[in-house]
């Protein structure tokens, strides 16, 4: 059955890979999954068509049969649940790899995105210079943890799996902050991260959609 998901028909990122498609496009070449992409406009993310798929009007959501996903941590559980390549066969080395996944994105990302949202978006704010620090503090301390347990290991928890997908689609968020260079062990772990080939692919895609949509 074909798979489908959805991608920004032009992302804001301009082809930095740092919506979350891309961390459904990554597992969808780790295990050598074909599928399509339907691009879609901020208008058409709020339209009836999308809404019947994804509630809240967001990328990406995977189609498949029947089957219609959105939140790209459950859409990454589901391919990494019905093809191998993602999740140990232990069961107990396959829940830690599960619940990387799940640190990545409630532990982890959520300080990230408030902090890059508000360097975006809030910076004319009269309070922005008082809450700024407070904002570093809170990505500084999850990365010092994070970087402690990674400690000179290539990932998170033995072989590549899913959590370490997770783990470091959410720490790219930060490649052009400042904070992260504090940690060089978190850089090298993104890096490799970046190196595999599914990434490359992935990445390529995705940024041929951009390169694409800017030729006009
Ligand atoms: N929890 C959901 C998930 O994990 O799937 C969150 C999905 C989400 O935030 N989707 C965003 C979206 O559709 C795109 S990825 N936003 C449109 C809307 O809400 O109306 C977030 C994102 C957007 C842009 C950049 N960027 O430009 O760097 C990075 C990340």
């Amino acid at each position: 059955m074909t798979i489908t998901i959805t991608a920004f028909e032009n992302s804001p990122d301009r082809g930095r890979g740092l919506a979350r498609d891309m961390r459904v496009r990554w597992a969808l070449e780790e295990v050598g999954q074909p599928y399509e992409v339907r691009l879609v406009s901020f208008d058409a993310l709020k339209m009836p068509a999308h809404l019947s798929i994804h509630p809240f009007g967001q990328i990406p959501t995977y189609e498949e049969g029947g089957l219609a996903l959105f939140e790209s941590g459950a859409i990454v559980l589901h391919i990494a649940e019905r093809h191998p390549g993602l999740l140990p066969e232990g069961a107990d080395a396959r829940a830690r790899a599960i619940m990387w996944m799940f640190s990545a994105l409630s532990t982890v990302e959520p300080p990230i995105v408030e902090n890059t949202m508000a360097s975006l978006f809030e910076r004319d704010e009269p309070w922005y210079a008082e809450r700024q620090p407070l904002l570093d503090k809170r990505v500084r301390t999850r990365l010092d943890e994070l970087s402690r347990r990674l400690g000179d290991g290539e990932w998170l928890d033995g072989a590549f799996s899913a959590g370490d997908l997770m783990m470091v689609t959410v720490l790219r968020r930060l490649e052009r902050s400042s904070l992260l260079q504090e940690f060089p062990n978190l850089v090298a772990y993104i890096a490799r991260g970046e190196a595999r080939p599914a990434y490359e692919r992935a990445f390529a895609d995705q940024l041929a959609v951009f390169t694409h949509a800017a030729a006009g």
